[in-house]
């Protein structure tokens, strides 16, 4: 029930940011559906040819993670995000050959599923049809999430498949074989652990500034009511070296899936989109656990890097789910971009019912707007300015799965990159990819064609690029007409069509890749 309200409330909000004058009747794109479904199929480092030559620098491996299987036996998942984490590569050897792989990632709970041909129970984000009865709800808490469906990293050159959970699988980059857990031990802590749950965390960590490490949150969860919860910094170290950096009391904790790092600061955005392990429980799902309250502020916590001192500003409502970029200006004050929205509804888009409901599809609006958030911790004071598009791309502050050129990481930069998914008012299977100048709307540009659907994009920098935008921006497609899947290389100077490989099997829709040079 609570899923078909989100659906309705988000079909209220944020009306007329890049709605047609006319909708249609509804979302009827050829493939649409296809690109969600369950495909077994999997590869190891099949040859695959480009329709034009690859550049000569172009060397390392594009891995992107996603849900490949949506079912097991006569068992569904509920939520897209809760199917089978399944990888995807394409390694580029440095002299014009390029290599696809496909695998299952060989978690718990994926083979534990395979060999009863059910889905096994641990926690998902939005539970499964038919549901589990209470034992099976219970044993799925208490062994929580296990599909690190979300995002790859690179961890000390160990490379780790991740989820919203402190623990990850470490996977091999050159083939996508599964090498197995790491649950990496908690930092020491001051406080108590009685009747607290260590277990989640963000799916996107972040390098240290001029450092080979990274940062990232250790939420702390109370199963007792009335007692205080708790954030921790951690620097990742090493595959499983994790290093304390703050920690500090909360009354209640909010669902946080990324945040932003300077130089000197590690800066989190709470919304109150707070997380109840109680609920938790009682649904066995994380979005059963959660709750919005539109009338409560929002809390960035601006941590310092170097004596773990955390300074607290509250700031109007706002929900985030990935920040972008985040620099600190000559005065001191701290800029991070963000696609902000007015509340998390947009959750309710990747419900497989709605994925596949064309009526629904078609009037989605809860698009986010790129926002520019200026913090100043010696006056406590928040700015907010939402940016414009420019005349070429009229959507492009409404892009979500945000990159950017990672060598401008910490510092102030202009481009960024992301998926506009219903650009033109037409419905959500209208997918864009733009290019958003954040110095001058003029140099806004964007890329879309008819029944072309595109994932998040990834930005490779040309090794020795003077311009930000030199490199290839590649993203996993698929062809609604042809039924295939392909990967797109844009130029990121022009947003135009630079080579494009078709692949030997589908594809299916996925959430976040990276590049890794040293996999070739
Ligand atoms: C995928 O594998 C499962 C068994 O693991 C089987 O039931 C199903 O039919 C397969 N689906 C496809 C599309 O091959
Ligand atoms: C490029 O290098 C790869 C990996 O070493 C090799 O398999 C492939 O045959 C080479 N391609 C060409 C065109 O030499
Ligand atoms: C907190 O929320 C209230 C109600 O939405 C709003 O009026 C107020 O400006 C917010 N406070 C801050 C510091 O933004
Ligand atoms: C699809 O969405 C429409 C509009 O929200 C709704 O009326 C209809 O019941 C949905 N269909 C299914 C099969 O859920
Ligand atoms: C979609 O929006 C149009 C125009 O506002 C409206 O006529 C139609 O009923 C809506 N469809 C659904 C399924 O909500
Ligand atoms: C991972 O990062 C380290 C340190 O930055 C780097 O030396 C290594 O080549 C990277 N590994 C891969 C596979 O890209
Ligand atoms: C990655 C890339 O852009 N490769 C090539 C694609 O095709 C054009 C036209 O032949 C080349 O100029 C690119 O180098
Ligand atoms: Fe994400």
């Amino acid at each position: 029930m609570e899923r078909f309200r989100a659906i309705l409330v988000l079909i209220l909000v944020g009306l007329g940011l890049c709605s047609a004058a006319n909708p249609p009747q509804d979302d009827d794109c050829p493939g649409f559906d296809e690109w969600f479904f369950t495909n077994n199929q999997t590869f190891e480092n099949h040859p695959i040819e480009f329709e034009n030559p690859l550049p000569k620098w172009l060397r390392g491996t594009l891995i992107r993670n996603g849900a490949g299987k949506v079912e097991m036996g006569n068992r569904k998942f509920v939520h897209y995000f809760d199917g089978f984490a399944k990888l995807h590569s394409w390694k580029f050897s440095g002299n014009g050959s390029a290599f696809f792989s496909a695998k299952f990632i060989q978690s718990r709970v994926y083979t534990e599923s395979i060999a009863k041909n059910d889905i096994a129970p641990f926690l998902t984000f939005e539970g499964v049809d038919p549901p589990f009865g209470e034992i099976e709800r219970y044993e799925s808490f208490m062994l929580n999430m296990d599909n690190t469906v979300v995002n790859v990293f690179n961890y000390s050159n160990n490379i780790v498949a991740m989820n919203d959970i402190w623990k990850v699988y470490e996977i091999n980059p050159s083939t996508l074989d599964t090498i197995g857990v790491v649950d990496p031990p908690r930092p020491p802590s001051q406080y108590s652990n009685l009747g607290r749950l260590n277990v989640m965390s963000t799916a996107h960590p972040v390098a240290e500034y001029g450092a080979t490490s990274t940062f990232d949150i250790l939420n702390t969860f109370s199963l007792i009511p009335g007692t205080k919860e708790r954030l921790t910094v951690v620097r990742v170290t090493s595959l499983s070296g994790r290093e304390l950096v703050a920690e500090w009391e909360i009354d209640k904790t909010s669902y946080m899936h990324s945040f932003s790092v300077t130089p000197n600061y590690v800066i989190l955005l709470a919304a109150p989109y707070y997380v109840n392990m109680n609920d938790m429980l009682k649904y066995a799902s994380v979005q059963g656990g959660m709750a919005w309250n539109a009338q409560d502020n929002a809390t960035f916590y601006v941590v310092e890097i170097k004596t773990g001192k955390v300074h607290t500003l509250k700031t109007e409502n706002v929900f985030v789910v990935h920040h972008i970029n985040s620099f600190e200006l000559p005065d001191g004050k701290i800029v991070l971009d963000v696609p902000a929205q007015p509340n998390p509804y947009a959750f309710a888009l990747y419900d497989v019912a709605y994925i596949h409901n064309k009526t629904a599809r078609v009037n989605l609006t809860a698009q986010p707007v790129l926002t520019r958030y200026t913090l100043d911790i010696k006056t406590q004071d928040v700015q907010r300015v939402s940016f414009n598009s420019g005349p070429k791309a009229p959507c492009a502050t409404s892009l979500e799965m945000p990159v950017f050129n990672e060598n401008y990481r910490h510092m102030n930069y202009c481009y960024v990159y992301g998926q506009v998914v219903n650009y033109n008012g037409k419905g959500f299977s209208h997918i864009a990819l733009v290019k958003k100048d954040v110095c001058n709307s003029a140099g806004d540009l964007m890329y879309a064609a008819p029944h072309q659907y595109f994932t998040e994009p990834w930005f490779v920098p040309a090794p020795g690029g003077k311009e930000e935008d030199d490199g290839v921006l590649m993203s996993s497609a698929f062809d609604g007409d042809k039924k295939a899947s392909y990967l797109l290389m844009l130029d990121p100077k022009t947003m135009t069509v630079m080579n494009r490989s078709y692949m030997p099997t589908r594809v299916p829709f996925n959430f976040h890749g990276r590049f890794f040079d040293a996999v070739y």
